[in-house]
C-alpha cells in the first residue's frame, strides 16, 4: 500500500532560477540535488518546515526530448507529479496492474537518491501522474 506522500513534483524551465525563487519567496531550501540521465531531468528536493514531511521536487529538463521538456511545452511550468512512498515498488505496481491501471514501466527504474520508481499513467489516475517511490 501507499505509506505517505513522498514528494510533489513541479516542472520548471530553469533549475537554478527556481531554486532561487523558492528560497527567496518561500524560504525553502535544497536538501538534495542530482541529474538523472535516464529520466532526462535535473532535480532538486526541497524540505518544508522541519523536513519530516513530504518534499517539493523541482524538475528541470536536461534535454529537449525529455518528459519534463514535453510537459512544459504542452502545459507550461507547474505541478507535474504526485509521488507516494511505498515499501515495495514491484508489489505496489503489481497490485495496481491487477486493478487494470497502466504502469509506465515493466520493471522499476532508478529515481532520486537511489530509490526505485514506477509511474501510473495519468490517464488511468484521474489526470494525475502518480509516482511510486521505494526509497533506497
Ligand atoms: C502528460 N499528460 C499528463 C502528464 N503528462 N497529465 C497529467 N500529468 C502529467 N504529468 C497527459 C497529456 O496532457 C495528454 O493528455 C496525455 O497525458 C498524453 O499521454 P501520452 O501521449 O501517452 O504521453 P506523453 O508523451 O505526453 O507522456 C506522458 C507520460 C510521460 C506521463 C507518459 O511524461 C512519462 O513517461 N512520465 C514518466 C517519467 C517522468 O515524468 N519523468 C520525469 C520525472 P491529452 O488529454 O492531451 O491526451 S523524473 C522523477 O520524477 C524522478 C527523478 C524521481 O522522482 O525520482
Amino acid at each position: 500500500g501507499l505509506l505517505r506522500v513522498d514528494h510533489v513534483g513541479i516542472a520548471v524551465p530553469d533549475l537554478d532560477a527556481a531554486l532561487k525563487f523558492y528560497a527567496d519567496n518561500f524560504g525553502l531550501h535544497c536538501v538534495h540535488q542530482e541529474t538523472n540521465e535516464e529520466q532526462g531531468v535535473r532535480e532538486a528536493m526541497l524540505a518544508v518546515g522541519d523536513g519530516s514531511g513530504p518534499r517539493i521536487q523541482l524538475l528541470a529538463p536536461a534535454r529537449p526530448d525529455s518528459a519534463i521538456a514535453k510537459f512544459i511545452d504542452r502545459s507550461g511550468p507547474g505541478l507535474q507529479q504526485l509521488a507516494y512512498t511505498v515499501a515495495d515498488v514491484e508489489a505496489a505496481a503489481d497490485a495496481l496492474r491487477a486493478r487494470g491501471l497502466r504502469l509506465l514501466y515493466d520493471t522499476p527504474k532508478r529515481g532520486t537518491a537511489g530509490s526505485r520508481i514506477n509511474f501510473v499513467h495519468p490517464k488511468d489516475a484521474g489526470g494525475v501522474l502518480v509516482e511510486l517511490v521505494e526509497p533506497a
